[in-house]
């Protein structure tokens, strides 16, 4: 059945900025902004919701998470311009990043991340909140909070956790330095490196193994391992302090001048107050 690729929920006026589409039991979710190379923003996120949720009720046996065609840089990461700098936290259980990251991982379908060009920032959170990586030759992974100087969330870190083992996501979040497709193989971040003209055919055909398997098993198997990595003793006076440490972070200096150097195009000059 050709795949009727829908402008999600927007009049025609409006560009929209997420495409979705099914064929049979594959649904895709197309990543379709590249003004602003797929930022996460408000509006993009909200878009995805939408489809993810149309997906799942549709009773898509498994979603396909893209950018679009050929696409340089598949996602930007959180749009650095909806980071609050009025002393609010600009991470908190509410904000789109936050609430996506949760939908991907407490649906019940399993999502296949389809990666091409570079990742950074929570965009790579929201990669590895997909149950299933599969990327092109010569692609990134960069995750960026001390480079941009951002509080990251308990919850993300938690996301980064489950991913890959304690020293390699410590390079990663130590360094912000872009992590090439083989070394994310080798490490386990990912689970399949393709060419990029196989990328496609690659992951419909990963698609269709799960399609023709139990949905309820699946689903089941899917919230177990869910529920059981998340299982984290955590006592209430760790919590609070480690909220008291990013409080001071996003009221200091150093985030202020992480975001004032993003706009300005130059490296930060962090002086750690
Ligand atoms: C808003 C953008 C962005 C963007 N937001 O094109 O993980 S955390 O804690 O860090 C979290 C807070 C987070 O995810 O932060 C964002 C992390 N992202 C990054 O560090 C990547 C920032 N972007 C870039 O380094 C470059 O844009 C790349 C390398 C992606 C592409 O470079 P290129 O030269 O091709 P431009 O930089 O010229 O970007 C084109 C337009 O997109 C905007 C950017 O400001 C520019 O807008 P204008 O044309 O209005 O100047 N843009 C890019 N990334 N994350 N806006």
């Amino acid at each position: 059945m050709a795949q009727v690729e829908e402008r999600v929920n927007k009049s025609v006026e409006e560009r929209s900025l997420v495409k979705k589409s099914q064929d049979g039991n594959i649904g895709t979710i197309t990543l379709d902004n590249p003004r602003k190379h797929n930022a996460l923003g408000a509006a993009l996120i909200g878009e995805l919701l939408l489809a993810l949720s149309d997906l799942t009720n549709a009773g898509a046996r498994a979603i396909v998470l893209r950018a679009y065609e050929g696409a340089k840089v598949w996602s930007a990461g959180h749009d650095v311009r909806e980071l609050p700098t009025n002393g609010r936290d600009p991470l908190t259980y509410d904000d789109p990043l936050r609430r996506v990251v949760r939908v991907i991982k407490e649906s019940p379908t399993p999502i296949i991340a389809m990666v091409e060009g570079s990742v950074w920032g929570g965009a790579c959170e929201v990669v590895m909140s997909c149950d299933i990586v599969i990327a092109a030759e010569g692609t990134t992974f960069a995750i960026t909070p001390a480079k941009l100087g951002v509080p990251y969330d308990i919850e993300g870190t938690l996301s980064f956790m489950q991913s890959v083992s304690l020293p390699v996501i410590k390079e990663m979040l130590f360094t912000a330095q872009p992590m090439t497709a083989d070394r994310a193989l080798r490490v386990g971040l990912i689970n399949k490196v393709v060419p990029h003209e196989r990328l496609e055919s690659a992951t419909t055909e990963l698609a269709g193994c799960m399609i023709r398997n139990s949905p309820l098993v699946i689903s089941l198997l899917k919230e177990q391992l869910r529920v059981l990595g998340e299982a984290h003793p955590l006592n209430p006076e760790g919590f609070q302090r480690i909220q008291a440490i990013r409080r001071r972070i996003y009221d200091s200096a150093d985030y202020q001048e992480g975001i004032r150097a993003f706009f300005e195009r130059r490296a930060p000059q962090f002086e750690g107050r």
